[in-house]
């Protein structure tokens, strides 16, 4: 999976891609993260990227030029399956649903804005779709973008050490009720610290109790009660 992230702050990403699993995948060659910077597609001297809008009010908009001229390039040297992806507060939730649907591409461009927005015509003539990681306000796509990111490339084969963790995990499953199924709640060692105490069952050895227990655990964010 090659990932296009198109920002102006193009730093913002180099802890997140040095570190852990996500480090190992792309040594690997498993994902591949491009960073482009927006300002590299301006064609003025101070390499504008953003202006004020139309009609008045308070802010700035990312110009269209940029943003056409970065995607355009991008594309001009992929092949495969691809999507454009806008990061926008007004875009569709982003779920593990998508996450999934993602995963069947070859690459995808993120388009990380910052300022008021976009352009509209941006929106309207270049890309396929906007996403929003949740109902809330942030400065800009590129946390959006390393979250889109980790949720695709965990799911790619070969990403996991232990695959088998992602077959029971959060958000997984659904109940009859469509609502999802949640993990249950894990402890380690040490069983008792300063007195607060592993559940019992758990120690107990018997796995029908404990399979028991796990299943009634199920789907308490806040923990187990029993
Ligand atoms: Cl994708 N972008 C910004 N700027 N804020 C957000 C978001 C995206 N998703 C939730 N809040």
């Amino acid at each position: 999976m090659r990932f296009h992230i198109i920002t102006i702050f193009p730093n913002v990403f180099s802890g997140f891609l040095e570190e852990s699993l996500l480090k190992k995948a792309i040594d690997k060659g498993l994902v591949e993260v491009h960073l482009h910077n927006l300002r590299d597609f301006t064609t003025d001297k101070h390499k504008t990227v953003d202006d004020r809008p139309f009609g008045g009010g308070p802010g700035m908009v990312l110009m269209i030029e940029p943003v056409d001229k970065a995607i355009q390039a991008i594309k001009s040297k992929e092949k495969g399956r691809g999507k454009v992806i806008m990061l926008s507060p007004r875009g569709e939730r982003f779920n593990q649903e998508k996450t999934k649907e993602l995963t069947g591409y070859d690459w995808l461009i993120l388009l990380a804005g910052r300022y008021e927005g976009f352009d509209e015509r941006i929106r309207e003539h270049l890309v396929d779709e906007v996403v929003s990681i949740g109902d809330y306000v942030l400065n800009g796509g590129e946390v959006p973008a390393m979250v889109i990111i980790e949720a695709v490339s965990r799911l790619l084969p070969g990403f996991m050490s232990t695959p088998e963790s992602l077959e029971h995990e959060s958000f997984n499953e659904y109940d009859e009720k469509g609502q999802p199924v949640l993990d249950y709640p894990q402890y380690t060692r040490p069983a008792n610290y300063k007195g607060w105490k592993v559940p019992e069952v758990l120690l107990s050895g018997d796995h029908k109790r404990i399979e028991t227990w796990r299943r009634r655990n199920l789907s308490r964010v806040e923990g187990p009660t029993s």
